[in-house]
């Protein structure tokens, strides 16, 4: 956790609804590669969950050769495999779409990161076995509750097409930074899908059934889907990897700054390939120099990023960044609108002022 040693002070969760729980990282914070549980961000469609730990099951099922329930310690004791790996919400920077859409007005935050230990599902998989027929593979978890638009109960629950569920860095996971996975974060085991956007990541899972057809649950067909027109459903697609992105996490967008040496700093993550530069321009995009990656980029994780900047002249000033991956692509002047407002990941952009 990040204190500050004048002061002892420390930094907090920003809260945007206390049940469900969802409140994000306080991002100018993060020095690390791995965020504390303190300051992870938290997302959650439903109260938690109530269940018996010790009781823990997991049944895999559906379209197998053999169906079968796992026991905690028997996922614990297959091969692990460990990496590190972004979460990002698909709503993440929600609050920055022009025209302003509906749903949690989530800032920079609703990102984390770190160091995931589990199972790949792929080698769960190996003793199930899976039939030719197998289309998608659907995890459910133990949360549930009314939606806005059924009156039924609802399970949180999401599909993989099969590529993706067999692809082996899809984990099953136990631990978060070398510790058993917190709670919130979906003790006893959680999904985790590294490029996708993290509605894919399933907390708490109970059960997984493979299917031969298209899932349609509601966070799936409903939810988690771009829509990019306002009055209707036309042009829809599925909400999967992360897009593109990057943040500015010093200065903070409105600070006062004197004059003299300053150093801009951020993240950069993508779903695609590997950030491979992060260009910052400090008079609103005219010119553009590169900043200097603190460490390698690696695929999954975040990169971390910084840039000297040496400033005489007061004034305002639009300071702005821009990332680049290995497959061509970068970071847009402006985020696609979409009616839930998913994977904004316009050029970031904060002001500040010299005097
Ligand atoms: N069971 C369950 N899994 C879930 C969710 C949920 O509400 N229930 N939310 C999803 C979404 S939208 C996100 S962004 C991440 C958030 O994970 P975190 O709360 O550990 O940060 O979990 C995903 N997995
Ligand atoms: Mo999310």
């Amino acid at each position: 956790m990040q204190s500050s040693q004048k002061t002892g002070a420390k930094s907090y969760l920003i809260t945007k609804t206390l049940d469900p729980e969802n409140q994000e990282t306080p991002i100018q914070f993060i020095h690390k590669d791995f965020v504390t549980e303190k300051l992870f961000y938290r997302r959650n469609h439903f109260s938690y969950p109530n269940f018996v730990s010790s009781f823990y099951w997991l049944s895999i099922g559906g379209l197998v050769n053999f169906s079968r329930t796992f026991s905690l310690e028997e996922i614990q004791a297959l091969p692990s495999k460990t990496l590190k790996s972004v979460l990002e919400c698909a709503g993440n920077k929600r609050g920055f779409f022009k025209p302003m859409v509906f749903g949690e007005q989530w800032q920079k935050g609703a990102i984390s990161q770190g160091i995931w230990k589990g199972v790949s599902l792929r080698t769960m998989l190996r003793y199930t076995g899976v039939l030719e027929a197998a289309k998608e593979v659907v995890f459910e978890g133990y949360d549930f509750g009314v939606r806005t638009d059924s009156n039924d109960l609802t399970y949180f629950s999401r599909s993989l097409p099969i590529e993706k569920a067999l692809h082996p860095d899809t984990l099953i996971a136990y631990e978060y930074n070398g510790k058993p996975l917190p709670f919130k974060h979906g003790f006893p085991l959680r999904l985790i899908v590294p490029e996708w956007y993290a509605m894919a990541s399933v907390k708490w899972i109970k059960k997984i059934t493979v299917i031969d057809h298209e899932f349609k649950g509601p966070f799936q067909a409903v939810d988690y889907v771009y829509y990019p027109k306002k009055d209707s459903d036309e042009g829809k697609l599925p909400v999967t990897t992360m897009k593109i992105n990057s943040t500015i996490q010093q200065p903070i967008d409105r600070q006062i700054l004197n004059t003299g040496f300053h150093t801009i700093a951020g993240i950069a993550w993508t779903g695609r390939g590997v950030i491979t530069k992060i260009e910052v321009s400090v008079d609103g995009g005219m010119t553009w120099s590169f900043a200097n990656l603190v460490q390698s980029p690696e695929k999954y994780a975040w990169v971390r990023w910084e840039y000297k900047w040496e400033v005489f002249e007061k004034g305002e000033y639009t300071i702005l960044s821009r990332a680049m991956e290995s497959e061509g692509g970068k970071q847009p002047k402006e985020a696609v609108w979409n009616r839930k407002g998913y994977g904004y990941n316009a050029i970031d952009t904060i002001k500040v002022k010299v005097e």
